[in-house]
């Protein structure tokens, strides 16, 4: 039986992948970091599975980590923790950088000391390559070959780990791979991000918990939306390759947050402007405007490929938050 570590589990993610490889047959060791209440809400339904278990860490604390990698030295690690929230990284950027960098490279040098045989998935994401993009056929789009400028505190951590996975890659002949993963969304997302704020949002609505008016910051941002079950999918069979690389995972279409508002409401029979307010103080510092990314590599390579459409994954948010299904 394999074994799997898999680090941000009571994330959306985590929660995702722990039921993908519980399918599998693997024995999974959840890894969460302590807090004042614990919130195992979205693998509430896996808490009694005989091959899960749980302990504590954290990416900031190498002693904790070396000593996890020495326990275990599991075939596969998966790194989905972070701090996740593009806008928090502008007011907290040390904190996120301590996290979302240097806790990636206590990891490697915990695999590359204590577990050199363990296949390794950073979670690398399109907030990478900032503003920039290629064109072809008039399209702008992002692949692996795009150059990456980074517009945010959490892009520039993202993107270090991403150069990290490849130098230990590369120096020290390690399976390690970074997904270069656009957005994902499912209804275990976390309410600060902007298609669960909507959805979510409509759902109080829909029960009369109504909470005023839904603020909004930028409206006009493109985003390539996929589903977070398709993309946990496509992480595992990076590590089931012969060789290690990294990859992009995307739907390549894009979405304003207006299209993504307009499509959430319009599904309820109900007029978004109605319910709507812009807030200043929600736009970023520094923003994202366009994303739609290339996934030709994966689909080749990997025989990866998004079975949710920009419809489905408005219609099961929906759901779950309007009807609870
Ligand atoms: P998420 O729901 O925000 O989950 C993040 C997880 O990281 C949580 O379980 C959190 O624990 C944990 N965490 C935070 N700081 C930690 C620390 N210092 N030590 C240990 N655990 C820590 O994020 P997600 O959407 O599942 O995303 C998973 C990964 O993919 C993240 O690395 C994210 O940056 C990346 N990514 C996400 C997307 C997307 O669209 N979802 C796209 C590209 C890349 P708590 O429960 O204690 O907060
Ligand atoms: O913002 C705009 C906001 O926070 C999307 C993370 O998973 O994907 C995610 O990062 C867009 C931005 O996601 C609100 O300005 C408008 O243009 O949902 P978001 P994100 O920043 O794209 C990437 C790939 C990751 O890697 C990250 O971990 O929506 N927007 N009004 C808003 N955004 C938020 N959060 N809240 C608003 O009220």
């Amino acid at each position: 039986m394999k074994t799997a570590l898999v680090t941000g589990v009571t994330g959306q993610d985590g929660s995702y992948l722990c039921d993908l490889l519980l399918d599998k047959e693997y024995s999974v060791v959840g890894l969460y970091r302590r807090s004042s209440n614990n919130n195992f809400e979205r693998i509430k339904h896996l808490l009694d599975h005989p091959r899960l278990s749980l302990e504590e860490f954290d990416l900031t604390d190498p002693n904790g980590i070396n000593t996890t990698l020495r326990k275990h030295q599991p075939d596969e690690f998966y790194n989905l923790a972070a701090q996740s929230h593009v806008g928090t990284s502008f007011k907290q950027p040390t904190t996120t950088f301590e996290i979302d960098a240097v806790g990636v490279i206590n990891l490697l040098e915990a695999i590359k000391n204590y577990s050199p045989l363990t296949r390794f998935y950073q979670a690398g994401t399109s907030e990478m390559f900032g503003r920039n993009f290629d064109t072809k056929d008039g399209h702008k789009y992002q692949s692996e070959m795009t150059k990456m400028l980074p517009q945010s505190p959490y892009g520039v951590a993202k993107l270090a780990a991403y150069h990290m996975v490849q130098i230990y890659r590369s120096a020290y002949n390690l399976y390690c791979c970074c997904g270069i993963l656009f957005n994902h969304e499912s209804p275990r997302r976390g309410e600060c991000f902007v298609t669960r704020k909507i959805t979510k949002y409509i759902g109080d609505l829909i029960k009369n918990k109504n909470k005023g008016l839904l603020e909004l910051g930028n409206l006009d941002a493109h985003r390539d939306w996929g589903h977070a079950k398709d993309y946990v999918y496509g992480m595992y069979l990076m590590l089931q390759q012969a060789n290690a690389d990294d990859y992009v995972l995307s739907t390549g279409q894009t979405h304003s947050v207006k299209e993504f508002l307009i499509a959430a409401f319009n599904s309820v029979d109900l007029d978004y402007n109605k319910y709507t307010v812009i807030n200043e103080n929600l736009f970023r510092p520094a923003e994202v405007d366009y994303l739609r990314g290339d996934s030709s590599k994966a689909r080749e390579k990997l025989g990866w490929a998004p079975t949710y459409t920009f419809d489905t994954l408005v219609k099961d948010m929906i759901n779950s938050d309007c009807y609870g299904s």
